[in-house]
């Protein structure tokens, strides 16, 4: 099988070309009974860390691959695991229950078969709507509220309908109110039509695009960003080197940008950081308590998969400057490799003052440009943009930020009417409450595996012998031993952030080295505890859990979220209690917006952020950063007398 893993050359490499034609021939082989056998995810089987970090260049690989496998002609999902270097299926277990994520194939059937259907069809025409051909179908994930008559273990979406007028128009201008269908996509038809009150097409258009605006500014003069001897960082396959900083990048399908093996060189010694970072889960629950509404919640990971709908992007569009791109080769519903372009950017940014004093007494000053790397990608997922950036600094700090943009979730509303459940952007049209709560998984190795979690209160010291003048504060620390003692909430009026600490390895000042995560302000699930949704994203009730490393648990609902009841995830997991303290311990940070939109959201919206940081917190004996050069030598001497 050497030919298989001929450009392998990193056992976290992604699966090639070949291998993916390989994975799916086998599993095709042996599921040769199964007509309508489909291939929701393949990609690899990440390899146990120890192998990750025992080994050597030139070590033989193990290659496996990871596949959930569905056979639309029973509805019958599986899971398999497959030697690749063997040429077998090394494992295998069927998914009672789980619905495998949504497939590239069943938007496109979902259009077609709404489309055709009798009742459907009688619902527009009471609207006024007969050219169906204009309609634009979308496609929602059922999650598990009960409707009336159907089979909850019947692979269900629901579809919403918005009209039109020329092809390149924003839809989301003219919903086609109360009108949902129910479909069955193992059998291809439609189930059920909710045709409730009629509702007039909102009169606005939402065309946002530069003719449509018409009258552009014509006062903004060029911008070039010029690296004469190009970038500094390096990319070899998909590790990433860049001012000490290096880490492997991947795009997962569900999960999208993953870094691997985070590290600091630091005097020679190449000092670990985190093993995985990535987004493990997402939700955006609608604050909408109407029948066409309430039901809408989309589990963007894991229901219709981060990394598959992730876009090219463009030069002087998406990234500017010095760019270079990394290609994914994702495997399509058929099992079969495609390749997704340029969808991960890597370029450098001069992000303002690195650090900076100015000595009074001299008038001598000393500063430095602050260089960021930022490595990006951006995924699109029916009307909202997500973009993910992590930027890496020569401090030794990293940031993670997503944007968030597109176009927000309308209804139409009835003529002169308001709405409890919005924000009116344009005549009659309401953007509907809703959170964006993300989760991400970060599998932190502080210089070794074995870290422990503690969190950092800044608080007054209690006022007597030590306060005498009652000024006084400091930070308190509380190491979270176990998982239930781990699940922690934000608190900024105590500046609350967790540092995730090796309490084998003390720095020159007898500290433990340690990373802290420094959380931003963001509200938890808005929707009451016992609600649906807030059972199914249970990851939603803390911003902090930490779980002791387990290869099976990768994501905050469970692998497969799609109809899932709320079972799997994060909250089971950590209902075990187990030990969190100097083992391997994965930290999962819960953030998002709560969006009640402005008017200035319509019709496409300005990106919001949201993020975190991570910080070296006597990681380092002091600023990593002394050694950063001068851009220019007016940079460090200044002052009339100061040369
Ligand atoms: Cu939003």
């Amino acid at each position: 099988m050497a030919g298989v893993t001929a450009a392998v050359t990193h056992p976290l490499d992604p699966l090639t070309a070949t291998e993916i034609n390989d994975a799916a021939a086998i599993i095709r082989r042996e599921c040769a009974s199964m007509e309508r056998l489909r291939f929701p995810l393949l990609m690899l089987d990440e390899p146990p860390k120890e192998e990750v970090y025992g080994f050597e260049p030139g070590d033989p690989i193990c290659r496996r691959a990871r596949a959930t496998l569905l056979n639309r002609a029973d509805g019958s999902a599986y899971e398999a695991v497959v030697s690749l270097d063997e040429g077998r299926i090394a494992s295998w277990r069927s998914l009672e229950g789980a619905q495998p994520p949504i497939l590239m194939e069943e938007f496109a059937a979902v259009d077609e078969v709404v489309k055709n259907d009798e009742r459907w069809r009688a619902a527009l025409r009471r609207r006024g709507v007969t050219d169906f051909d204009m309609v634009q179908v979308d496609l929602w994930s059922v999650g598990d509220f009960p409707i009336e008559g159907i089979d909850p273990a019947r692979r269900l979406v629901r579809a919403a309908s918005y009209l039109r007028y020329s092809p390149t128009d924003n839809g989301y201008a003219k919903p086609i109110e109360n009108v949902v269908a129910i479909v069955d996509l193992n059998e291809n038809r439609v189930l059920k039509v909710l045709d409730g009150e009629v509702v007039p097409l909102p009169p606005e258009s939402g065309n946002y695009d530069a003719a449509s605006v018409g009258d552009l500014r014509t006062d903004l003069k060029p911008l070039d960003i010029v690296q004469p001897e190009g970038p500094s960082f390096s990319i070899e396959g998909n590790l990433l080197s860049w001012q000490r900083w290096s880490f492997r990048v991947s795009m997962h399908p569900t999960d999208g940008l993953v870094l691997h093996q985070v590290a600091y060189e630091d005097d020679g010694n190449v000092r670990s950081i985190l093993y995985r970072a990535a987004l493990s889960e997402m939700v955006v629950p609608y604050g909408d308590g109407t029948d066409a509404f309430h039901w809408r919640n989309a589990f963007d990971a894991g229901e219709y998969g981060m990394g598959r709908n992730m876009g090219a992007l463009t030069l002087g569009c998406d990234c500017l400057g010095e760019i270079r791109y990394l290609d994914a080769v994702v495997a399509d519903d058929d099992g079969r490799p495609t390749l997704a372009r340029n969808v991960v950017c890597i370029h450098e940014e001069d992000y303002s003052i690195l650090w900076k004093h100015l000595d009074l007494s001299t008038g001598s000053s000393e500063v430095r440009r602050s260089r960021r790397l930022v490595v990006s990608c951006i995924g699109t997922l029916g009307n909202y943009e997500y973009g993910f950036y992590w930027y890496f600094y020569q401090d030794g700090h990293m940031e993670f930020e997503i944007k968030l943009t597109g176009v927000v979730q309308t209804r139409a509303l009835p003529p002169g009417g308001v709405d409890d459940y919005g924000t009116i952007v344009a005549t009659d049209l309401s953007a509907v409450n809703h959170q964006h709560i993300f989760n991400m998984r970060l599998d932190f190795d502080v210089d070794g595996a074995d870290n422990s979690v503690v969190e950092v209160d800044t608080v007054p010291l209690p006022p007597g012998e030590a306060n005498p003048h009652l000024n006084a504060f400091g930070g308190t620390e509380t190491l979270l031993a176990s998982e239930q003692q781990a699940q922690r909430i934000i608190d900024p009026l105590k500046a609350r952030y967790w540092k995730i600490v090796n309490p084998s390895k003390l720095n020159r000042f007898g500290r433990p080295v340690a990373y802290k995560l420094l959380p931003e302000a963001s509200s938890l699930m808005l929707a009451a505890p016992e609600s649906r949704v807030a059972v199914r994203a249970r990851f939603a009730q803390k911003h902090l859990w930490v779980t002791p490393y387990h290869p099976d648990e990768m994501h905050a609902a469970g692998d497969y979220p799609n109809q899932s009841t709320g079972e799997d995830g994060l909250a089971r997991w950590a209902a075990q209690d187990r030990s969190i303290t100097d083992t391997d311990v994965v930290v999962w940070h819960t953030f998002g917006v709560s969006h009640i939109a402005r008017p200035e959201d319509w019709p496409i919206m300005p990106v919001e952020r949201i993020g975190f940081q991570l910080l070296p917190v006597g990681f380092f004996d002091r600023n990593p950063s002394l050694d950063v050069p001068p851009p220019q030598a007016a940079c460090h001497t200044g002052g009339d007398d100061g040369e």
